[in-house]
């Protein structure tokens, strides 16, 4: 996301390293993808279960809502890159699906 959304480094300009080899960069990939895995058991009741989350981002990190979606889809290239035999137009489908679900919950709390 930071290479091909290069605008998105701007909340990150407090970190050393912004390069894909950075240890920062590596180990927040790990902690987003860990907050993204909790909440697909959260599938249900996404809103409820990410409010907190999306407190942070709305009132504390100030990120604007649109880049959720470059980072959704910077994560579903990279699915289809690493599992291209699983990677079917219905499971597709059914992702980007969650990941609009996802995004709409990130943003509930801003106003
Ligand atoms: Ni996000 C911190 C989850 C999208 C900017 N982010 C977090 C943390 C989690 C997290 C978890 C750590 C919280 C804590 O320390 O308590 N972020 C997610 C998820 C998504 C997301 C699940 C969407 C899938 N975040 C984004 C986007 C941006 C973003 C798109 C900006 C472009 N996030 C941040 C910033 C921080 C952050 C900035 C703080 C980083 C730090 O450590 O300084």
């Amino acid at each position: 996301m930071l290479i091909v959304y290069p605008q998105t480094k701007t909340y990150f300009s407090h970190w050393a390293d912004l390069s894909p080899s950075s240890a920062q960069v590596r180990k927040h990939g790990k902690t987003i993808m860990g907050a993204v895995t909790d909440a697909v058991g959260k599938m249900d009741d996404l809103c409820g279960g990410l409010a907190s989350l999306s407190e942070l981002h709305a009132s504390k990190l100030r990120v604007d809502p649109a880049n959720f979606k470059f980072l959704f889809h910077c994560i579903m290239v990279a699915i289809a890159l690493y599992f291209p035999g699983d990677y079917t137009p219905e499971v597709q489908v059914s992702v980007e699906k969650f990941f609009q679900n996802l995004a709409f919950a990130l943003s509930d709390k801003y106003r």
